[in-house]
């Protein structure tokens, strides 16, 4: 692996920061194997656009097909392990005061990599919840497509957040305090077009921070970040900390 020319002046940043801000989108977890949200569509969900797939209309539609395509999803995201890019996150919480990790991504693999101060915008795909009455609970294994509410008997759904439906309470206002509160705010992996998380980077540059992008392409934060990392996160996220933190790099 070419090692890749980081600003100095944006490892300085890093390195004396008390509070940096860390979003993270699907491209984080694409090197563990989890296709990022707009490419979940292969073999047999190729013909199928997962904007139309995440939604509720489409699941009142056809709850079978949407169903099927987060079975799918779930297989691949319990398959998966966390990667360079997830465990660089957690060792980057335990180096710096305050650490805030906002992630739009539904798989836990943050968590799982051992990252604790995690907000989740969009919930997490490994939990079922009731269509009707809104609560967490454990489907039965091999059981209807999809799988009914040991309660009321309604179809239960994947607990994430889809098109059109509000973020879960108080995520998004804890979100957008880190935002404007850190020194330093990272862009991981995410294509920056959906709100509100979207928003989010332009609340930190607004309140001064420092702007970090990383994707290995272009996205609509691209012209407003400080610094682009052009590049997987999983080869670029390690090589940032080591070049911020190891001993022989002062
Ligand atoms: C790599 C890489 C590697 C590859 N390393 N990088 C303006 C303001 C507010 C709201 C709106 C607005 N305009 C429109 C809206 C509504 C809507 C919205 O944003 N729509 C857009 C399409 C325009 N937003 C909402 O509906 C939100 N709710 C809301 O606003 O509530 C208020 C409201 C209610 C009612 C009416 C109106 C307003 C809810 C949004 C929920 C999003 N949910 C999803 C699905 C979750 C469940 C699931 O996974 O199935 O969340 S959609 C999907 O997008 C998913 C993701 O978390 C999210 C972001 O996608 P992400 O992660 O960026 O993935 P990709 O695939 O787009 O990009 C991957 C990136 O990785 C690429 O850039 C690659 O280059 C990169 N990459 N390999 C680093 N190795």
């Amino acid at each position: 692996m070419s090692e890749r020319e980081i600003p100095r002046g944006l490892i300085q940043a890093l390195r004396y920061a008390g509070r940096i801000t860390v979003l993270t989108g699907s491209g984080i977890s694409a090197e563990s194997g989890v296709p990022t949200f707009r490419e979940a569509r292969s073999g047999l969900w190729a013909r199928y656009d997962p904007q139309q797939l995440a939604t509720a209309e489409a699941f009142e539609r056809d709850p079978h097909l949407v169903s099927e395509w987060y079975e799918w999803r779930r297989r691949l995201v319990s398959e998966a392990e966390p990667n360079p890019g997830h465990r660089a996150l957690a060792e980057l919480e335990g180096r710096v005061p305050v650490f805030t990790l906002i992630t739009q991504n539904v798989d836990g693999l943050h968590r799982r990599a051992g990252s604790e101060n995690v907000i989740e915008l969009h919930g997490n795909i490994l939990r079922s919840r009731c269509s009707w009455e809104g609560e967490t609970v454990e489907p039965e294994e091999g059981g209807a497509v999809p799988p009914v509410c040991p309660n009321c008997g309604a179809p239960l759904r994947p607990d994430v957040v889809w098109f059109g439906e509000m973020l879960p309470a108080g995520a998004f206002e804890a979100a957008s305090e880190a935002a404007r509160e850190c020194e330093v705010f990272l862009s991981v992996g995410t294509s920056s077009l959906v709100y509100p998380a979207a928003a989010l980077p332009y609340e930190a540059l607004e309140s001064g921070a420092t702007l970090v992008e990383v994707n290995p392409s272009e996205t609509p934060l691209t012209g407003n970040a400080d610094h682009v990392l052009r590049g997987p996160a999983g080869e670029v996220l390690p090589e940032l900390l080591r070049k911020a933190f190891s001993p022989t790099s002062r």
